[in-house]
């Protein structure tokens, strides 16, 4: 196993067309979530990854169960959950601005996820275990899963890598803020977003971002800065990454999962940091040329020409 990621995924409904919500009347179903994005594209890439989570014993649950099974990923610890519903939720598409996302997910059977449901058995099997800053804000017992898990992972010397993903509809900045800086700080690798960067840690430019997440434990910290790239930052190296030129940017959701999964795609390739990041970059850009999360992501069989890079 390469990766195990675990968190809740929803069934997406995007209107048709642009506007307010409220005057939207056809929709496209498909699912969305942040971990089983990065699942999906690393699946893509040709690793062995196992996303595990609750879902509804009901059609919804079924449906998300079957995309992400059908994309090749594990999904046999997965449990389905007889008294609490799968959650969804609604893009609503704005002009010249981002989507809005509206959220119907309290009292979800993801939400009800335990530390007992992330095997230890499985993670010790993992090179990588990644967490994203979503699921502690889903639920108290969401939130002993993250930290149990990244307990499990340290036990077995299990690589633990941490998305913030700062969803400010789900917590208050300030606990958000505290919580998800206790949890960076036990993880090796943290890739906050530029703006969750400066809400974490107050600083302002890449590199004191970084700084401040490494002082605070992380190993390697990556910056991500949407069309300029990455910022990256180890105990020998640190550098800007240029980004991935994309013709037309349609939806940037999904785009920091693709970074996620082209990243670990390239260190589970063993290949350098600078090499990682820039698959990162370019399997994020994908993502940007579709409306759904998952839908952009390339197979390798795409991309395969990015070989890795002579730094030296
Ligand atoms: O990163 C994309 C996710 O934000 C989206 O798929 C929905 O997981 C999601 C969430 O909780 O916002």
């Amino acid at each position: 196993m390469d990766v195990v990621t675990f968190g809740e995924t929803m069934v997406l409904f995007t209107p048709v067309s642009a506007g307010p919500l409220r005057s939207a009347t056809h929709f496209e179903k498909t699912i969305g979530g942040a971990e089983s994005n990065v699942a999906i594209a690393l699946a893509r890439l040709g690793h062995h990854v196992s996303w595990v989570s609750r879902l509804g014993d009901d059609e919804f649950g079924l449906y998300i169960r079957n995309v992400i099974r059908g994309e090749g990923v594990d999904t046999s610890h997965v449990v389905f959950d007889a008294d609490h519903p799968t959650a969804v939720f609604f893009k609503e598409r704005q002009i010249a601005r981002e989507s809005n996302v509206y959220y119907y997910r309290r009292g979800s059977a993801a939400s009800c996820l335990q530390p007992e449901d992330v095997r230890e058995e499985l993670i010790a099997r993992a090179k990588f275990l990644h967490v994203t800053g979503i699921t502690p804000a889903l639920s108290p017992s969401c939130r002993d899963t993250v930290y149990m898990a990244i307990e499990k992972a340290k036990r077995h010397r299990v690589t633990v890598v941490f998305d913030p993903n700062i969803r400010l509809k789900l917590w208050p900045a300030d606990e958000a803020r505290n919580v998800l800086m206790d949890i960076a700080g036990q993880c090796d690798i943290v890739l906050p977003g530029w703006e969750e960067g400066r809400l974490l840690t107050g600083e302002d430019a890449p590199e004191q971002i970084a700084e401040r997440l490494r002082k605070n434990g992380a190993a390697a910290v990556v910056v991500k800065l949407g069309e300029r790239g990455a910022y990256y930052a180890t105990a020998d190296e640190r550098a800007y990454v240029d980004g991935f030129p994309v013709p037309q940017i349609v939806d940037p959701i999904g785009a920091g999962d693709g970074f996620a999964a082209g990243f670990l795609s390239g260190l589970i390739r063993g290949w350098s940091y600078r090499d990682a990041v820039r698959l990162g970059n370019r399997v994020g850009a994908y993502a940007l040329t579709v409306v759904g999360d998952v839908e952009g992501y390339p197979y390798w069989s795409q991309i395969a020409d990015e070989k890795p890079h002579i730094h030296r």
